[in-house]
């Protein structure tokens, strides 16, 4: 049975695929590793977490005994501590500043030569293979209500491709772009595409039956994030059944540790990679591996960039970018004081003080990821007060709660900004219907979802090939075109379609 196993185990990593607990244990722990366990966890207050032991099954002993040798208790506590009262830094009631007019730019009002040199040299540094680009793909989608992974998500294009399929022919065609421009036979943007416990299995499944759309396999790494505990509100590890302690992943914020632990910073510089970007997968208008953001960053020197666009109302569920005590800062939509969040421009009325709004859409330098070592570890947890179903170690039934029983500790990744001085920290304004329209509600909302998401790729396509000198025909005002990215990753190479007539709805996937 082994051998099988060991032969499976060896296809998945050839595959680069490989399951993140390979396979369960089945040894149990000797006593004395046993009680070594035991007694940290005892030290820690965290004894709960053995409760049933004694009457588990061999198989789930290992099973317990593996996961809670994963955990550090005394940590877990410290980090409970930290976010449930942060340490109140002597200038906590510092004032929130807008980034500063040098720290940004704005694609809005950039002059066309500067975007034209910022393309060129971002299409030159991906021809040169140096460009990576990071997939953050381990949130449960959970206000979607789908079970599947967000980036299998059918939008209701024409095509009916998924966001996973709209980003992997981005990739492709960015690729061909590059070497097209630089006479290059092959180009290769790397794919590293982070999941979660409860993503990878599905992802790896779609992006195999999918065969990784179009991309050679060897250059697609699926990896997965770290997991925490859930925490009760009396600060203890909960058990999500007599054999398992309860885990969520550990935010997006998790990239960090994951990006050093899976190898993927090593495999980056094995492959001479020196600009990396990084995504949020239910964008589905997202520029992956953008020449423009990539030439931007790099022109700048920073290791970190950020796009933002401008909030839609101060309600709007995202981060805003900023500056507190002279550091970039992002402070989310969960945690902005409503005055802040309100707070209107000084020289102007009609605008937001605080519009920068964070779309998860990232530049770093290889040289920054390569010093996460450094700084991984004071990266602050965030609490997020859940209703987690649990064991009741008293009386051993299991608890389904009507309200908010414990927390979820995350880590978000746009933490590590105030590590940087405002000189290594760039930021770029990008016009909001060109790159961002994310999924986070379920068909129907209004806002934010499935029907939102196609309209605007629809919109996109619509307004790219009456640039191109294409006229459009519908029945009604809204239906668009669908522009495959094989054909045009930005609105370019339409020519093709001047003085022709479209009848909306209708897809563009060939240049006949
Ligand atoms: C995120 C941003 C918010 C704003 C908004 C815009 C963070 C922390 N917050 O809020 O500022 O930009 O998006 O749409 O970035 N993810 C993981 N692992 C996790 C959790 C999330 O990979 O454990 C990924 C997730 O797959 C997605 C991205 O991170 O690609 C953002 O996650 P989200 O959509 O849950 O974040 P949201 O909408 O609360």
């Amino acid at each position: 049975m082994d051998a099988v196993k060991e032969t499976i185990n060896n296809a998945l990593e050839a595959l680069h695929i490989t399951s993140a607990s390979q396979g369960s244990p089945t040894k149990e722990p000797t006593e004395e590793q046993l009680n070594e366990l035991k007694a940290k966890y005892s030290k820690a207050g965290q004894e709960q977490v053995f409760a049933f032991y004694d009457k588990l099954s061999t198989a789930e002993k290992a099973g317990l005994y593996e996961q809670l040798r994963n955990f550090d208790p005394k940590y877990i506590n410290e980090i409970t501590e930290r976010a449930l009262h942060p340490a109140k830094a002597e200038s906590e009631e510092s004032k929130l500043e807008p980034l500063p007019e040098n720290a940004t730019s704005s694609v809005l009002d950039s002059k066309q030569d500067d975007l034209d040199k910022w393309y060129n040299s971002g299409l030159e540094l991906i021809a040169e293979n140096k460009v990576a680009v990071v997939l953050m793909a381990g949130g449960q989608g959970t206000r979607l209500g789908s079970s599947a992974p967000k980036g299998c998500f059918d939008i209701g294009l024409p095509s009916q491709k998924s966001l996973f399929q709209l980003q992997g022919e981005r990739i492709k065609k960015a690729e061909l772009l590059a070497a097209k421009k630089h006479s290059k036979q092959s180009v290769t943007i790397p794919w590293y595409v982070m999941t979660s416990g409860p993503t990878r299995g599905p992802t790896a499944k779609f992006f195999e039956e999918n065969n990784f759309f179009g991309l050679k396999k060897e250059n697609v790494v699926i990896f997965e994030q770290g997991v925490l505990p859930c925490i009760s509100n009396e600060g203890k590890i909960l058990l999500e059944s007599k054999s398992k302690v309860a885990v969520a992943p550990d935010g997006n914020g998790g990239l960090y540790q994951a990006l050093i632990q899976s190898g993927v910073v090593g495999d980056m510089g094995k492959r001479g990679i020196k600009h990396i970007h990084a995504y949020c997968v239910d964008n589905c208008l997202v520029k992956v591996a953008d020449p423009v953001f990539i030439g931007f960053s790099a022109s700048k020197n920073v290791d970190i960039a950020t796009k933002v666009v401008r909030k839609r109302n101060a309600k709007e569920s995202v981060g805003l970018i900023l500056q507190k005590n002279g550091k970039p800062d992002v402070v989310e939509y969960s945690e902005i004081a409503s005055e802040d969040a309100e707070a209107k421009d000084s020289k102007n009325a009609d605008l937001l003080k605080f519009r920068a709004a964070n779309i998860v859409n990232h530049y770093y330098s290889y040289g920054f990821l390569e010093s996460i070592p450094e700084w991984a570890k004071k990266l602050p947890h965030h609490v997020a007060r859940k209703k987690i179903p649990f064991v009741n170690t008293e009386t051993g039934e299991t608890v389904k709660p009507e309200k908010p029983n414990g927390i979820k500790l995350e880590q978000f990744v746009f933490d590590c900004f105030p590590f940087l001085t405002l000189e290594k920290f760039a930021c770029m304004e990008v016009k909001r219907e060109d790159e961002f329209s994310p999924l986070k509600n379920a068909r129907g909302t209004g806002e934010d979802d499935p029907d939102t998401s196609k309209q605007d790729i629809m919109t996109q396509g619509k307004k790219w090939v009456q640039a191109a000198g294409a006229t459009v025909v519908s029945e009604d005002q809204t239906s668009g075109i669908e522009v495959s990215p094989l054909i045009s990753y930005g609105g370019e190479g339409l020519d093709f379609l001047k003085n022709r007539t479209l009848k909306a709805p209708a897809v563009i996937k060939s240049e006949e």
